[in-house]
């Protein structure tokens, strides 16, 4: 398949071969140069970014060749491969990682300090490569670390978005929105230049007979931008597996710009061509949880599938198989439904270009997909109109509505007495305007369906895709409890509380096996170790306290409960529910007298989390969660008693700051609403315990650590409906403190009320449809719980020992292989013993 090099070549060729450094003075010999030539600097205008810079290029330089060795490995075997199609990769910082990763971070810090840097000042100068929204964006980055880890193989596929999440600055309490120009300098990706797709847009059908009389169909005009590959090298964990995620950029087709127009004078709508192409991977969509139907992410989500499907079928075809061997050679995964054309692309590419017979390649495309569903929330569930499509695609509204015709022939055929079954699972909703439902569209083109924790998937077989059950059986619909990457979020971001768990276990062997945490079950009776524990802790806690007082300014005391919420603001997460928490806690404090108020234990309430730009209530949260602050960190009747603050701007690398210093984090989403969240996992690996409902995955984190370690609260899910129900047509009265806190928001405590006013008219005025007022009494009291259990440190101590040791569960490893088995059908590939730990 290589291109093989000539027998007088190859000489020169492996006689030349670097390999990337090898030691300490390699590594600098590599800065060195990269700084001098790469970067053309010198030794006296070396300052910590051009370090930065030379450092990653030198750690590049070895991930590429590995790179490289990997790609070749998984040809000549000819494996199988899994194909992970996400719009989102929420990679944070990479330097740290591949450091870590390939094992060479304390020989980097060395070389680095020899030639006069901090190594964590280094790594600081990286701009996070923030590509996604939350929770499914980061999902998706802890998978590709799994995946290159445990030896699949296996490729990511998504966007280049030159502008990424956006970065938030708070100003005056408020959240401002500015560009994420991250692109600036990014040595982590190659561009490929010469790895470009042609993407149709827009045209028409024709349709004609061929020689045996066939009806074929040609999708003609339009027009047509060009897809460019970037690839990100993701190195594993003490592998030399070295996977690939590849980012299509858009480019005009015509190349820079309209000659034509250039030499008629016509230079501005020259350039405008350029810039409309262009437009497509410009920016990432803010929204998380939230579809809102516009064109231009139709166009993003069909030029990256269309490109990676190009891309696919190439590498497949060079193999020379039949197409029937198609699914035992490709695994394609799609991230909830955005990748969903990906199904009628492959069905268009069969049929219309390589000539299969219809039920052939849908044979083939359903055996090759995979859909995972990441949430039950109405809102998030993507609908297209059918104009639109037909717009755009119409060749794929055709297939889109031939996929439909036999599905529902098939429906017919087993339920031939329902009425009503076939309006409700048809991929067309007969609305007006007429709808496409994607995750139908998913379901039926997929050999397999799953959820995201037990309850999750447990709910969309009983709610979303009841019929579906019906139709296609049970087995076609599966949980897979989502993980974490224990070497970002233990490893890296708690190197201290790393090196202690090591110390007991023996090795840190429990980063590729997760379950060895068991063994430090034995150690929650030793003294010494719960001492260094707790110290790290306070220690974490110091750090994040320095980095409060240098961003906002405030300064909180360290041996203070850290309490900690940090996640994209939505009502269902229930950010609201906390700062009325919050207030209600400021309200009783300055109830009290000034003894009284001493049995309080310090508390400081930290929030963080972005909030889509259009979304004018979690905006409110935001507002009020600021202005909450200015008041209670300057009432001298408080003083280290509560403090609140909201950390800006919170991202992947802020995420590594804050989770290792959390005594208690917040995941209280109304019961049924939460897919699975993630960072509760992430919080608990790092020695916090958490207050929640039983939700998404608290429920299996509690079924591992023992309810004994975890504050659970609040109504069930199996109750929610009931209760809406009675806000809406019987009595709705509120929490009599929930009512004081409205009270005291209503006379102005914090500020002119009618800023703040929307949050509590959904509460009172409204249905409360996320129950915050039914659950406040008992999040109330279960605080009070929490301050008890932190006033005996030894028993708080021992809790977050022994959840720790039964985390094992929890990582994306565990996941990984779940996938690879039961939906994948991939194997890893076996590989030399080599690289860390
Ligand atoms: C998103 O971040 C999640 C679901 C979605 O449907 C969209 Cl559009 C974005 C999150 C879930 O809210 C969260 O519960 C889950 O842990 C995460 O996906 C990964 O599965």
């Amino acid at each position: 398949v290589e291109a093989s090099i000539p027998e007088p070549q190859r000489d020169a060729w492996t006689k030349h071969q670097t390999g990337g450094f090898k030691d300490k003075d390699g590594f600098e010999r590599e800065v060195v140069r990269h700084v001098e030539t790469t970067l053309a600097r010198s030794m006296f205008n070396c300052d910590e970014t051009a370090a930065y810079a030379a450092a990653s290029l030198a750690f590049r330089d070895r991930l590429i060749l590995e790179w490289n060795r990997t790609q070749q490995r998984q040809t000549f075997a000819d494996a199988k491969r899994v194909y992970y199609l996400s719009l989102e990769f929420l990679m944070g910082r990479a330097l740290d990682n591949a450091m870590l990763n390939i094992g060479q971070k304390d020989l980097a810090a060395a070389g680095l300090a020899e030639l006069g840097f901090r190594i964590e000042d280094v790594i600081s100068q990286e701009h996070d490569a923030a590509l996604g929204n939350g929770g499914l964006g980061r999902l998706a980055a802890c998978f590709l670390d799994s995946l290159a880890s445990l030896n699949y193989p296996a490729w990511g596929y998504g966007l280049r978005y030159r502008y990424g999440i956006f970065k938030q600055e708070i100003i005056d309490g408020y959240q401002v929105e500015v560009p994420d120009y991250w692109l600036d300098f990014n040595p982590w990706e190659f561009p490929r230049h010469d790895v470009t797709v042609d993407i149709q847009f827009y045209g028409h059908v024709q349709k004609s007979t061929d020689s045996s009389g066939k009806n074929v169909a040609h999708w003609e005009g339009g027009e047509i931008v060009k897809a460019v590959a970037y690839d990100v090298p993701i190195p594993g964990y003490a592998t030399p597996s070295t996977n690939n995620l590849r980012l299509w950029s858009s480019k005009a087709s015509g190349g820079e710009f309209d000659f034509q127009k250039f030499n008629n004078g016509d230079y501005e709508s020259s350039v405008a061509d350029q810039q409309r192409a262009e437009t497509i991977s410009a920016v990432l969509y803010p929204n998380d949880n939230l579809e809102r139907g516009k064109e231009l992410r139709l166009k993003q989500q069909y030029f990256w599938v269309a490109a990676s499907l190009y891309d696919i079928v190439r590498r497949f075809k060079k193999t020379k198989r039949a197409w029937k061997e198609f699914p035992e050679q490709v695994a394609i995964q799609l991230n909830d439904t955005h990748p969903t054309l990906a199904i009628v692309e492959l069905q268009r590419i069969l049929i219309d270009l390589e000539g299969l017979e219809w039920d052939e390649a849908w044979n083939i495309v359903v055996s090759t997909f995979g859909y995972t569903n990441h949430t039950v929330l109405p809102e998030a569930l993507e609908k297209w109109s059918v104009g639109l499509i037909q717009h755009l695609l119409p060749r794929h509204l055709q297939i889109i509505y031939d996929i439909n015709l036999f599905f529902l022939q098939t429906v017919e055929r087993l339920f031939p007495n329902d009425r009503d079954i076939l309006g409700r699972v048809s991929i067309i909703e007969e609305s007006n305007p007429k709808m496409v439902r994607m995750a139908f569209l998913a379901i039926v083109g997929s050999h397999k369906v799953n959820g995201v924790a037990e309850l999750h998937s447990d709910l969309i077989k009983t709610t979303i895709f009841k019929d579906f059950v019906s139709i296609f059986g049970p087995d076609k619909f599966t949980n897979v409890t989502n993980g974490v990457t224990p070497r970002r979020w233990l490893h890296q971001a708690n190197p201290k509380l790393s090196d202690l768990i090591a110390s007991k276990v023996g090795s840190l062997e429990f980063l590729r096996d997760l379950t060895l945490l068991n063994k430090i079950e034995n150690s929650v009776d030793d003294a010494a170790f719960r001492k260094e524990w707790a110290a790290i802790k306070l220690a974490n806690k110091t750090k994040l306290a320095d980095y409060i007082k240098t961003t906002i300014g405030v300064v909180v005391n360290p041996s203070a409960l850290f309490d900690v919420q940090v996640k994209r603001i939505h009502e269902y997460k229930r950010q609201q529910m906390n700062i009325f928490g919050v207030i209600h806690r400021y309200l009783t404090l300055k109830s009290l007298s000034p003894e009284e108020r001493k049995t309080f234990l310090p508390r400081v309430s930290i929030f963080g989390g972005k909030a889509a730009p259009g979304y004018w209530m979690a905006k409110q949260i935001i507002h009020l969660i600021n202005s909450v602050g200015s008041v209670v960190n300057n009432d001298k009747d408080i003083g280290d008693l509560l403090k609140v603050v909201f950390l800006e701007d919170y991202n992947v690398s802020k995420a590594e700051l804050i989770i290792p210093a959390s005594d208690i984090s917040e995941h209280i989403s109304t019961a049924g609403t939460e897919a699975s969240g993630t960072s509760n996992m992430k919080f608990v690996l790092n020695g916090g315990l958490i207050i929640g409902t039983c939700d998404g995955a608290n429920i299996e984190i509690t079924r591992e650590i023992g309810e004994n370690n975890i504050f659970l609260f609040g109504n069930l899910a199996e109750d929610v409906e009931d209760l809406r129900h009675t806000h809406t047509y019987g009595s709705h009265t509120i929490d009599p403190d929930l009512a004081k806190v409205f009270e005291a928001i209503e006379k102005g405590t914090f500020g002119d009320s009618k800023d703040f006013a929307g949050m509590i008219t959904a509460v009172r005025d409204h249905s409360d449809y996320y129950l915050v007022s039914d659950d406040f009494h008992s999040y109330i009291e279960t605080h009070a719980l929490v301050d008890e259990a932190y006033k005996n440190q030894e028993e708080w101590i021992t809790k977050c020992i022994t959840s720790v040791s039964r985390m094992g569960f929890f990582t994306s490893d565990r996941c990984i292989n779940e996938y690879a088995e039961g939906i994948w059908n991939i194997e890893p590939l076996a590989v030399e013993k080599a690289g860390a730990a």
